[in-house]
């Protein structure tokens, strides 16, 4: 069944191609310019703080393994032979990150295309893609705290920048309004608690009670977010917008050797993927660092309050849902 015919109200994203009346291409046009506004506020905003723009890769042994996590839903994990080796899609830069925070560049971000072939069902839930851009960034030294505060600036600038550049084009998709300012700092809130007070609806309940994004924090994930192993506390975070959910994921990482070895054999993740940062770690090459990936289509999404994502790519990757182009 297709997601058309399971809940009429939702149009499928067109492709490029597909638009054909003048109210269709006039929205992506608006769109568009919020995509290309965003992208250069962002990155504007990061070189201005000191980092450096790195490009990205999509084939390499070493992705994220996406795993274990909450929220994974992979249905198939894209693996080839390049040169007589195996490479795999890029799922995430973490891996690379780690590296180049540790190493050349203490202050780092890419803009990076990660491929997640999602379940077919995530089609529906308007908030997942196949192919999607992250700007995924990684400080040396830094806490969780700092990570935050460059967040928030980079955030709340863009919503105000927008404000004041693009209102014609908020104003022809009806967004002008329903934007607003954002208050740093953004509240902190811990998965344990919302847990404990909404149970396992904790992720609906919260975004539909919240006026300003917030913070959440201590949730169990992949071997590369720290864990204090006395509290068992995880010393991680999303970022949630009200009224529509997670935008931004990252942590404080994992840079000891024997801590990164036990978690990933409890995990059950292939060591040999990762042999070279196990290396770093048991070198004390591996420093360390904190860090997150914003998804460009998901706050690019809240902006234009879009009943799908895919609506702010041109070529949109509706789990399910292979078009030609
Ligand atoms: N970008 C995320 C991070 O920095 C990882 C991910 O996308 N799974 O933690």
């Amino acid at each position: 069944m297709t997601l058309k015919e399971e809940n009429p109200t939702i149009n499928l994203p067109k492709s490029l191609d597909q638009l054909t009346t003048t109210q269709e291409i006039e929205r992506k046009t608006a769109i568009g310019k919020i995509v290309t506004y965003t992208l250069k506020n962002l990155t504007t905003t990061y070189i201005k703080e000191d980092f450096q723009w790195l490009l990205p890769v999509v084939l390499s042994q070493s992705t994220d393994p996406l795993w274990p996590d909450p929220n994974a839903s992979i249905e198939k994990r894209i693996e080839i032979d390049i040169y007589g080796k195996p490479v795999r899609a890029m799922t995430s830069m973490i891996v690379h990150k780690l590296v180049g925070a540790s190493t050349v560049y203490p202050k780092l971000f890419t803009l990076a295309p990660n491929i997640r072939i999602e379940k077919a069902d995530r089609g529906k839930t308007g908030k997942h893609i196949y192919e999607f851009t992250q700007l995924d960034f990684e400080v040396q030294g830094a806490t969780s705290k700092d990570i935050f505060a460059i967040v928030e600036k980079a955030l709340s600038t863009l919503i105000k920048d927008l404000k004041k550049d693009l209102k014609h084009e908020l104003l022809a998709i009806d967004r002008f309004d329903a934007l607003f300012a954002l208050e740093s700092p953004f509240k902190i809130l811990d998965r344990e608690d919302l847990e404990a007070k909404y149970g396992s609806t904790w992720e609906e309940d919260i975004v539909a009670e919240i006026s300003q994004p917030v913070w959440i924090t201590n949730i169990p994930r992949e071997f590369y977010d720290f864990q204090d192993f006395t509290t068992s506390r995880w010393d991680n975070y999303d970022l949630f917008m009200p009224q529509f959910g997670e935008v931004l994921s990252g942590s404080k990482r994992e840079y000891e050797y024997n801590k990164i070895i036990e978690k990933m054999e409890q995990h059950g993740v292939r060591k040999e993927n990762y042999s070279l940062i196990i290396q770093m770690a048991k070198e004390g090459r591996l420093k360390p660092t904190a860090g997150a990936g914003l998804g460009i289509e998901r706050i690019v999404g809240y902006i234009t309050g879009v009943r799908h994502i895919a609506e702010c790519q041109p070529f949109p990757r509706v789990p399910g849902i292979v078009h030609q182009l």
